[in-house]
């Protein structure tokens, strides 16, 4: 294994990573997407957790109707039907995200600022949309922030969602780089998978969906990425730090 891999981006996954937004932003953006076209369907936090095993909130959607509501399946069509539901529930998720609503997870607003320090690249791979993606930064970090990223990768951009690598795949090769030099940070099995099949080194954080889930393959497994005033919990990983910083993601990408 080469250990001198030198770290050029670190590439952020979303949902669950940058901020825990699926309990109370997402699926209150569905639940209430559903409300307005009348529909008596209601995701409640069990369920929502067990529907987040599809990635991609119109798949999510014909899942659901696949496996709770079939009747309603025999619509001609069917797929603009999703597509228009699925454009009301993202009206919703970027007013919450407007709102204020959901913060950024410990640690990200200082390793972000640190990186661009360092110039390390900065990029985004996520299934949800370019829109809420900018919702969140805006709402989060300020609208310049958006510029922060050399690449987003968003949503409907790659044909295939996590845990397929599509997204990651685009997002290295809009950046150019291999994915060697670079480290994946996420919250999901799936998010996992995709990037170890993209090849990329992954560092997971834990989110309120996801902590039980196999993380086999990861560069280290934390609750989140720390502050010095608010060290994080390791779950698993052989390393002194007690928050992620520049240094410890070079290292992990060497490991
Ligand atoms: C998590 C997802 C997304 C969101 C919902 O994305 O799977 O589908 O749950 O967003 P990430 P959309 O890769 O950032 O963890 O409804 O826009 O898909
Ligand atoms: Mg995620």
């Amino acid at each position: 294994m080469n250990t001198n891999n030198e770290l050029r981006a670190v590439l952020f996954d979303v949902d669950g990573t940058l901020a825990d937004t699926e309990q109370d932003g997402h699926r209150l953006a569905f639940n209430a997407a559903f409300k307005q076209l009348n529909l008596d369907w209601h995701w409640d936090i069990d369920l929502y957790g067990e529907l987040l095993q599809i990635t991609g909130g119109k798949e999510r959607i014909r899942h659901y109707m696949e496996k709770y509501a079939p009747a309603a399946l025999n619509k001609n069509d069917l797929t603009d039907w999703i597509i228009s539901l699925h454009k009301t529930k993202t009206k919703y998720f970027e007013s919450l995200m407007e709102n204020g609503s959901i913060p950024l997870r410990p640690g990200v607003a200082r390793l972000i600022h640190e990186l661009r320090q360092e110039r390390i690249r900065l990029a985004i791979a996520t299934t949800t949309t370019m829109e809420n993606v900018t919702a969140l930064l805006k709402s989060t970090l300020g609208e310049a922030s958006i510029d922060w990223f050399d690449v987003i990768g968003a949503g409907d951009i790659v044909p295939m969602k996590k845990p397929a690598p599509d997204i990651y795949h685009w997002v290295l090769n809009q950046l150019q780089l291999t994915a060697q030099q670079c480290i994946a940070i996420e919250d999901s099995e799936n998010g996992l998978k995709s990037a170890l099949a993209a090849n990329l080194p992954t560092l997971i954080t834990v989110s309120g969906y996801t902590r039980l889930q196999d993380f086999s393959g990861a560069a280290a497994v934390l609750s989140d990425l720390g502050e010095p005033s608010q060290p994080f919990t390791k779950i698993r990983g052989t390393f002194d730090q007690q928050w992620v910083d520049y240094q410890m993601l070079s290292k992990l990408i060497n490991c």
